[in-house]
């Protein structure tokens, strides 16, 4: 048993010879077996890999486990985090997602980090619901562009029953075009998220933003196991889990410990997990809160260290770069990526707030050497 991560002998399979200089980290997928590393020099025995196949995924992951690996040497992190990555992800790939706002603003909900809260004065105004014709002329732009998926985001505490027709034939129109298809609306009941899985729709983005003891600072008109009870609405209709949070709201570690360990015990790991740096936005709790002081920039490093930890904790999942990704240097991506992020939003605009847009990404892809991913390869 090792004594970080508590790991599971069938998981590791110790004992089959698989020595770190022969495990892959050549060919994505080239070993078939787990093995534990050899002992870091500080003394802390780092994760054992996980098979590819996905057997056996740890589930079972404790607070303390996690804390450790965030105390890791940075530089030990990054490269256990790699060399996870490599077993699960073809290298120097990263899947593209474009997201449109289909319902911007006016929301009821009081999400402290929110432009499109009603509670938040930021003048954003409220549009109604767009019209299919114009979502599908904006996906078919971001395939033109090559993105793999398109996401569509509605400021909503949760979508009404009147809204699910268009909500479908938008669904189906987008998946028409040969992109994956995601949602983001808010709460759904069982029977909704059975209506757009029915629709086609393949991934669901509902966050679990922050640590269970501090989402009472940040949100108020829902709970938690709102959000769980969601989650678990998403996955028995069969689609896929988009299920991340945001880093620098004025959280602790611990508090990143306590959110990466929500998301890694979770049933099933999520498919994807979009890690947002918070875009503090002036009339929002949090912008106002943060402006002008050093919180209001995230530490770039602590932001790498979340990534690594996520990535080793749920090999197989797809991690997001999100929002805030503008705010980070081409350097403290890159530093991203070999931390195992693969996936980002492409475009000029997130929902609300500013996004890299294409040229600076092709540029920064150019500059690494990345190549967008397939959609298989991204399911
Ligand atoms: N209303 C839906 C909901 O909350 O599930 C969907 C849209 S909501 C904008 C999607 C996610 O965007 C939030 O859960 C949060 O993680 C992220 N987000 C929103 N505003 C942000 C900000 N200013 N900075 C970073 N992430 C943000
Ligand atoms: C997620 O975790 N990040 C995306 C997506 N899910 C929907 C949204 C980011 C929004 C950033 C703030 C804005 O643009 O308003
Ligand atoms: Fe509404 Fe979503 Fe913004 Fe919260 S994050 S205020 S639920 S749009």
């Amino acid at each position: 048993m090792n004594i970080v991560t508590g790991t599971n002998p069938s998981l590791s399979r110790e004992g089959q010879g698989v020595g770190q200089q022969q495990r892959g980290l050549d060919a994505p997928g080239a070993a078939s077996s787990a093995a534990e590393l050899p002992r870091i020099k500080s003394g802390v025995a780092p994760t054992p890999i996980p098979s590819p196949e996905g057997e056996g995924l740890k589930r079972d992951w404790s607070r303390e486990e996690i804390r450790a690996l965030f105390d890791l040497p940075l530089l030990d992190l990054i490269f256990e985090a790699q060399q996870v990555h490599r077993l699960f992800h073809p290298r120097n790939q990263v899947q593209l997602s474009t997201l449109l706002s289909i319902k911007t603003g006016g929301c009821p909900e009081d999400c402290g980090y929110c432009s499109q809260s009603a509670h938040a004065a930021t003048g954003l105004k409220a549009d109604k619901l767009m019209d299919a014709e114009a979502v599908l002329a904006a996906a078919t732009e971001a395939k033109a562009a090559g993105s793999g998926r398109f996401c569509m985001g509605a400021a909503w505490r949760e979508p009404k029953d009147r809204d699910m027709d268009a909500l479908c034939e938008m669904v189906a129109g987008v998946k028409a075009l040969g992109l994956e298809t995601c949602m983001t609306l808010g709460m759904l009941t069982r029977g909704q998220a059975d209506r757009l899985a029915a629709a086609g729709l393949d991934y669901y983005n509902h966050n679990l933003d922050t640590s269970p003891e501090y989402y009472g600072e940040i949100i108020t008109t829902r709970t938690y196991q709102d959000r769980l009870d969601t989650l678990g609405h998403v996955r028995a209709s069969g689609m896929a889990v988009c299920c991340g949070g945001i880093v620098g709201m004025g959280e602790s570690r611990e508090d990143r410990v306590g959110f990466l360990h929500a998301l890694a015990t979770l049933p099933d790991h999520p498919e994807s997990v979009p890690i947002n740096a918070l875009v503090p936005i002036r009339g929002t709790v949090l912008g106002d809160m943060l402006a002008d002081t050093p919180m209001a920039k995230i530490d770039d490093i602590e932001f790498v260290r979340t990534v690594a930890v996520a990535r080793i904790l749920m090999p197989r999942s797809m991690v997001r770069l999100s929002a805030g990704r503008e705010s980070l240097s081409d350097s403290a991506q890159a530093l991203c990526f070999l931390a195992g992020a693969n996936s980002i939003f492409t475009g000029d605009k997130l929902l609300t707030t500013g996004n890299a847009g294409t040229d600076a990404d092709a540029a920064l892809f150019a500059r690494l050497g990345l190549e967008p991913m397939t959609a298989e390869a991204g399911r």
